[in-house]
């Protein structure tokens, strides 16, 4: 019971997984894994997938001959686990090159080299099997906004997003783009910080159709926003590629916590979603385990993110199925049709719109339920229903 199989598509990074306990005020606290040994533990532990940035697989500086053996030494350690690499992304964020930002950079040669960077990335993504590209623009944004134009930076970010869609349909990809936001860290702002911006900036692609979103539940709730509400608008669009699930305290550091150990009651919900709308993309866990943990500990925290997400599925089911909770829904979502109108405008359904005799004072009497069904939801989740 609540074995991750492979149909459960669950995905971590290199860096995840991998993260070796670095943060602003210490040093590393586990012995850092080869890609190699990262791959072998997911495997072990049950996840479908593992995805990586250009530089957790390749060293920034690698030659090529170095790049090779790197690359041929992870795919066999692929074909040997079955592990396969949904997606692929890019590092525009380590290296000083970057400290002012990569697409959006005042400097052209910078901006010009991200998306050389980006390109290379692509093409080691697609030759191990990446169908989705995320984007995270790290450092895309400012601390001082006497810096930089904000409306210029956007005009860069979609020359570069363009510039990608155009090389990817040029060399005949089956590939997209999934748009992740921030609201801030590693910048004091970055732009576009939420999914929602996120969601209207794609339209005004060259290629929006190859564009979607990777939302993360950290990012959100650091931005004081409901993840339950931008993923289910990525979804109302066709614009959900890839989800990066973690958890997060709100007004805190990027913690990139277990999923589902900070807010249980999101995490249902979020599960919820995802399975009621039967989403198909890779399940990440973008996360890391305690810097307290060892090795053993970080196998923990890649169980715990996916036992939690079965659990939780497993809860859905039950609230779905749960007779007093589907009884109360239908209460609630009853109401009174309208005679003659319809949602949609015609000179005929206004009409009946404007001869209609509203009651405020009935339609105000319903009752809503609300606490009941929030207290059986609790109670699903507490284990006694
Ligand atoms: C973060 C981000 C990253 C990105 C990753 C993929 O807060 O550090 O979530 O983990 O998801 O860089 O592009
Ligand atoms: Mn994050
Ligand atoms: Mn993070
Ligand atoms: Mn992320």
């Amino acid at each position: 019971r609540f074995q991750p199989k492979p149909e459960d598509r669950f995905t971590f990074g290199l860096w995840t997984v991998g993260n070796p306990g670095r943060d602003p005020f210490g040093e590393p606290v586990r012995t850092p894994w080869s890609p190699v040994e990262i791959a072998n533990v997911l495997a072990e532990v049950g996840a479908y997938g593992v995805n990586f940035h250009d530089n957790d697989l390749v060293p920034i500086d690698a030659s090529f001959e170095e790049k090779r053996k790197i690359v041929s030494d992870f795919r066999r350690a692929l074909e040997e686990t079955g592990l396969k690499v949904p997606m692929a992304t890019v590092d525009l964020f380590r290296n000083p090159v970057f400290k002012d930002g990569a697409f959006t950079s005042n400097d052209p040669e910078v901006r010009a080299y991200a998306i050389r960077k980006t390109i290379e990335a692509i093409e080691l993504g697609v030759e191990l099997g990446a169908e989705i590209f995320v984007l995270w623009g790290g450092r895309e944004g400012t601390e001082v906004d006497a810096s930089k134009d904000p409306v210029t930076a956007l005009k860069r970010h979609r020359e570069a997003i363009n510039y990608l869609c155009d090389y990817v349909l040029d060399r005949g990809y089956r590939l997209k783009f999934a748009l992740e936001a921030k609201p801030n860290e590693p910048r004091s702002d970055l732009y576009l910080p939420t999914t929602g911006a996120m969601l209207g900036y794609i339209d005004t692609l060259d290629h929006p159709e190859m564009v979607g979103v990777n939302p993360e539940v950290a990012h959100e709730r650091m931005a004081g926003l409901n993840v339950y509400h931008a993923v289910a608008q990525a979804l109302e669009r066709g614009k959900l590629l890839h989800i990066d699930l973690n958890d997060q305290q709100i007004g805190r550091f990027d913690q990139d916590l277990r999923f589902g150990s900070a807010d249980i009651k999101g995490a249902f919900f979020l599960v919820k979603l995802l399975e009621d709308y039967q989403y198909q993309g890779p399940r990440h866990f973008d996360a890391h385990a305690y810097r307290t943990e060892d090795l053993e500990g970080v196998k923990d925290f890649a169980k715990g993110c996916m036992r939690t997400y079965l659990i939780l599925k497993e809860k859905v089911k039950r609230f779905n199925e749960d007779r007093e909770i589907q009884d109360l829904l239908k209460k609630i979502n009853a109401g009174r049709e309208v005679a003659g109108f319809e949602f949609r405008y015609s000179p005929e359904a206004h009409r009946s719109l404007m001869d209609y005799e509203f009651s405020r004072e009935k339609m105000a009497e319903k009752s809503m339920y609300y606490e009941r069904l929030d207290q059986l939801t609790m109670e699903i989740l507490l284990g006694v229903r």
